[in-house]
């Protein structure tokens, strides 16, 4: 074998082993976060527009929540920021949700979530939907 080729041969080892170093970092950390519940669907859904109040919301997540006591919560505010639902979140398998009070205030409402992923991962997040008067 020539130098030459052995320099070529030991360049080659050095990028494969980078390539699977690379690769197993890259898994590392992508299977933590996929491990986490990830909310799925929600009703309302996110940036929606609804012309008449929602009796409540529901969130739908990838994985079933941990169920435990005050561990799965919505809170919703009206434009105003003041707290529109009874504060009954209830989670059941993947699936939380909370009974609101007659929305009477056209504009935003915002959504925040706090639930425990199955696998004991608290998971938080918020978005909003839209309250207009339906147009005549
Ligand atoms: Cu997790």
């Amino acid at each position: 074998m020539s130098p030459s080729s052995k320099q070529v041969r030991s360049k080659l080892v050095v990028l494969v082993g980078a390539a699977i170093a690379a690769t197993l970092v890259s898994f590392g950390s992508a299977i933590p976060a996929q491990a986490h519940a990830q909310l799925l669907a929600s009703n309302p859904q996110v940036s929606a527009t609804l012309y008449q109040s929602p009796k409540a919301v529901t969130l739908t997540f990838d994985d079933d929540l941990l169920l435990l006591e005050n561990g799965n919560q919505i809170q919703v505010r009206d434009p105003k920021r003041r707290v529109v639902d009874l504060g009954n979140s209830a989670a059941m398998g993947a699936t939380v949700s909370v009974s609101l009070k007659k929305l009477t205030v056209w504009g935003k409402y915002s959504v925040a979530y706090h639930v425990i992923s199955a696998d004991g991962h608290p998971v938080t997040g918020s978005y909003s939907f839209y309250l207009a008067k339906k147009k005549s």
